[in-house]
């Protein structure tokens, strides 16, 4: 038999995954709320439970086979070692630029401040309009920036809109549109590649969309 090792994002992804690993078996048989890998429902198959941004990296070194992630997260850390061939359509959202509502016109002659969880995102977006900027990294929270003046605008995720509306900001440009990524370890494609395809066309099936 040959065993997989699944890496899931904990957080919100997490919650929107589970309804679709159950419909093809691979729910977690544990207390993922504690535990940080615990088996599937299907026998060789096991799961990770972790950071978001962290999947790319299990799955790029081959410590997990596959993974679940945020296209926002590819986009950040670049994804040249992975293939990425199911769009499993959950967890949407986009990534936009906002502003405060009322901002007062900026000095020309200083860089647009931009506060971002995104900085490789936000300055190739800046750049590819030819403007020069300047990018605050922060953690979370972003919507906080421009009301205290930290920064003009921010580049961050938007779903409904409520949480920039709440904070009196408003989005001045979509960025691209963000879902969750079935991500697969190159070397493992080719060393477990009857295992692999057999998970991918399960999920494909139950509503993932090939790439
Ligand atoms: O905890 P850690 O820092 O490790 O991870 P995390 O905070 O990034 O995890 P989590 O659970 O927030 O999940 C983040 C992933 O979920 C992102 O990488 C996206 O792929 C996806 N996603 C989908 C979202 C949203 N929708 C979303 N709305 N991530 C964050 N948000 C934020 C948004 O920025 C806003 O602040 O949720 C807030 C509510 O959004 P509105 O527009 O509905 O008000
Ligand atoms: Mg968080």
């Amino acid at each position: 038999m040959t065993v997989l090792t699944l890496a899931l994002s904990k957080g919100r992804i997490l919650e929107e995954s589970l309804p679709m690993l159950a419909k093809v078996g691979l729910d977690p048989a544990g207390d993922i709320d504690r535990l940080l890998r615990v088996p599937s429902r299907t026998p060789g198959v096991s799961l990770l439970i972790i950071r978001p941004a962290d999947v790319p990296t299990y799955v790029a070194y081959g410590a997990a086979d596959l993974g679940i992630v945020g296209k926002d997260v590819l986009m950040e850390n670049g994804s040249a070692d992975l293939y990425e061939p199911l769009d499993l359509d959950i967890a949407k959202c986009r990534l936009s630029v906002a502003a405060k509502k009322d901002a007062p016109a900026r000095d020309p002659r200083r860089r647009l401040r931009v506060a971002t969880k995104y900085p490789e995102i936000a300055r190739r977006h800046f750049a590819a309009k030819g403007e020069q900027v300047e990018i605050i990294k922060l953690y979370g929270s972003m919507e906080l920036a421009p009301l205290v003046g930290l920064s003009d605008v921010i580049v961050d995720l938007v779903a409904t809109g409520g949480t920039l509306r709440a904070n009196g900001l408003i989005e001045t440009e979509i960025i691209c549109q963000v879902s969750s990524r079935i991500v697969v370890n190159k070397a493992a494609m080719k060393t477990k590649h009857a295992a692999i395809q057999g998970l991918l066309d399960k999920l494909a099936r139950s509503g993932g969309k090939r790439k």
